[in-house]
């Protein structure tokens, strides 16, 4: 028998674990349905495979690609969650680091799954909320369920043209926002291979109600900080993390701490990142190009090519997302995509964007004193 838990030999953990990689694909929008626009995109759930079909020279290409998992585009957004989030979930509780990102297309869906619609005035929890509130529902749920003390806090960033804008910093800051008075952000090495972001706000957080009104406050100020600085909201990631102690008693009555984190992404959008760089000179002239999605590119390459030098350094995202990518970390990857025919181009790149990530091999530790 299988001594280690999970049935996992010791041999499959030194080799790592695969970035689990999923795509969803959102559904035609009204207007597109209106103008009737043809649907080049099919999804088998159930085969977990995406098929984009090209007509090219009057011959019919038809690709598929296989993920760990597919949603179409009836795909609810509880379904999502509990068959492919509410698992991290648990395994943030149990002490591991966990990062979900959102990869795709403007237009596709990254805000939609992340976040979802809008809190209800009357404080019902939205049946369209995303990703981020219902982790924070589940984890609440769960811990409140348990006997064990906890801790928690949460931090919100956003980062744009490689430029970090603490969200839960106090709102004066923004006014300052080009001033040498403006609390100074910066990236820090750890001095254990990892980074912190030096000024950034930790909020210590009790209940699930106090992170539903940080993430109130944190979307006005992103909103405010797009209106004043002139910034375009498809070019900014945003980072929200959680972090978890838990205090638990061993059955021998020793104390023990737990501690995970749950880092949740919404990338800025990947067009003009193309996979060859092809169209990277024309984005460049348009000072389109977005320096930390082009390394995270670069980054996964190199990780999955085995290349040797991997450039986690050249960009903010993949310093903050190092250990995401190749580190102790468990990683999902969801891939949004488009079934519209005007949108092929980029969903192919898309596509073989998220196949090649299904390739990083993580090595996940549970942080335990
Ligand atoms: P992105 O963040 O990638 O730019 P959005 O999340 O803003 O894209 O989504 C674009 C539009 O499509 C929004 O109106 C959103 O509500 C809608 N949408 C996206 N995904 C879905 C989905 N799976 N089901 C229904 N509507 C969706
Ligand atoms: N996508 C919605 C925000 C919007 O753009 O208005 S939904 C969730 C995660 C991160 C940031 C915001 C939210 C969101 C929200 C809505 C309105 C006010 C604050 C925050 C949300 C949705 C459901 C439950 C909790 C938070």
């Amino acid at each position: 028998a299988d001594s280690n838990s999970g049935g996992h030999s010791k041999f499959d953990k030194d080799k790592g674990v695969n970035v689990q990689v999923l795509v969803r694909c959102r559904p035609l929008s009204e207007d597109e349905a209106r103008l009737n626009t043809p649907i080049v995109i099919s999804c088998n759930e159930g085969r977990r495979e995406v098929s984009a079909v090209q007509n090219i020279a009057n011959k019919q290409i038809d690709r598929t690609f296989a993920f760990d998992k597919v949603f179409g585009p009836n795909s609810k957004q509880s379904e999502l969650f509990e068959q492919a989030v509410s698992p991290i979930v648990n395994e943030v509780l149990e002490g591991y680091n966990c990062t979900i990102f959102a990869y795709g297309q403007t237009g596709t869906g990254k805000t939609y799954t992340m976040e979802g619609g809008a809190r209800k005035k009357n404080g019902e929890f939205p049946s369209d909320a995303g990703v981020i509130p219902r982790a924070v529902k589940q984890i609440f749920d769960i811990l409140e369920s348990q006997i064990a003390e906890y801790s928690m806090k949460v931090t919100f960033l956003e980062l744009y043209n490689e430029e970090i804008t603490d969200l839960l910093a106090p709102e004066e800051t923004l006014k300052f926002v080009d001033d040498k008075s403006k609390k100074p952000i910066a990236l820090m090495e750890d001095g254990k291979g990892g980074v912190f972001v030096r000024g950034l706000e930790e909020e210590v957080v009790c209940t699930a109600n106090e992170i539903y009104k940080i993430l109130e406050k944190g979307s006005a100020k992103r909103r405010t900080a797009e209106t004043l600085l002139n910034k375009q909201s498809s070019r900014s990631h945003s980072i929200f993390s959680i972090t978890i102690h838990i205090k638990e008693c061993t059955p021998e009555g020793e104390e023990m701490i737990k501690c995970g984190k749950l880092n949740l992404v919404d990338l800025a959008g990947s067009e003009n990142i193309s996979r060859s760089g092809a169209r990277e000179g024309r984005a460049r002239e348009a000072g389109e190009i977005n320096k930390s999605l082009l390394t995270l590119g670069r980054v996964i390459n190199a990780l999955v090519e085995h290349s040797g030098h991997v450039p986690y350094r050249d960009s903010k995202l993949t310093r903050l997302l190092r250990d995401s990518l190749g580190g102790k970390t468990k990683t999902c990857i969801v891939a949004t995509i488009s079934p519209s025919i005007h949108c092929l181009d980029e969903t192919l790149s898309t596509l073989d964007y998220a196949h090649r990530a299904k390739n990083i091999k993580n090595k996940p530790e549970i942080n335990q004193k």
